[in-house]
């Protein structure tokens, strides 16, 4: 299951920065093997660290299940792209990635990784639209038992504000919920460093902006259908969401929304995976 290999993969990762159980382990093994004093007696309280200490992998998926339900998407306060606000029914549940997909997700499938800043648990960027339906070619091709693909813009709000009505999910304070301007230092962080929202999800707020699936139309909610809207039929630009690591505030809330071209690779956008059983 390609789900279990990226747990592992972040597993590895944490193993690589913090192995406790078996430094000691293996330091007691050095003095045995060199023949020095050892103490039996040790053995049990050794393992039984092991046992303590040792992170042991997720057996949850790095997905997230989102119940069908419907919510107001948009902002009275935001930019005129995000007006009006308006009902929209999610009539399907969806699982969407608990994460923004990260460079060791990337270079599993892709065998590369195009980011500016460089860390297995960072976000990848600078990666296109188009480079993403390659992504999603390629993890599709894998025949896991799912069918992967980006979010709408309409699940991705849904998912950002997971009940919420204000700017910012979660604790509704940015500083608490994501990486941005005022707070990054002008880069991006591991995935999952800030707080979840209340259905599970990190970094809907800033980080990298996150590709949706729609083409881009700044007047599409004036006639946008109200359940399952798919966005426009066609376009030039496409719809990016939650702001990052070096915009401000107002463009990490969850309503906010910007439009680059399906061929752009910025160091500020990447994206999360949505899922749904074959
Ligand atoms: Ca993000």
């Amino acid at each position: 299951m390609i789900a279990d290999l990226w747990q592992d993969l972040r597993f590895g990762a944490r193993m690589l920065k913090k192995p406790p159980g078996f430094t000691l382990v293996a330091a007691l093994t050095g003095k045995f093997v060199k023949g020095m004093i050892v103490m039996p007696l040790l053995w049990p309280v050794s393992l039984a660290l092991v046992t303590q200490d040792t992170p042991k992998p997720k057996s949850a998926s790095p997905f997230v299940k989102i119940p069908a339900g419907e919510f107001v998407m948009g902002s009275a306060n935001g930019g005129d792209s995000e007006k009006p606000p308006h009902k929209v029914v999610i009539s399907r549940g969806f699982e969407i990635g608990k994460y923004e997909v990260t460079q060791a997700q990337w270079e599993a499938v892709m065998g590369g990784n195009p980011s500016r800043f460089k860390g297995a648990d960072l976000p990848v960027e600078q990666v296109s639209w188009e480079d993403v339906q390659a992504f999603l070619q390629a993890l599709n091709a894998k025949k896991d038992g799912y069918v992967y693909r980006l979010p709408t813009e309409a699940e991705w709000e849904y998912a950002a504000r997971a009940g919420t009505t204000g700017d910012y999910g979660g604790t509704g304070n940015l500083a608490e919920m994501g990486w941005y301007g005022a707070n990054s230092g002008g880069k991006t962080h591991p995935v999952g460093t800030k707080q979840v929202n209340s259905w599970g999800l990190h970094d809907m707020h800033g980080n990298v902006w996150e590709w949706c699936q729609d083409w881009y139309d700044k007047e599409y909610y004036k006639s946008s259908p109200t359940t399952d809207p798919p966005g426009p039929a066609a376009g030039t630009r496409k719809a990016t969401r939650g702001g990052c690591y070096s915009y401000s505030a107002d463009r990490a809330t969850s309503s906010s929304r910007a439009h680059p071209a399906p061929d752009a690779h910025y160091d500020i956008i990447g994206f999360r995976l949505v899922r749904t059983s074959n």
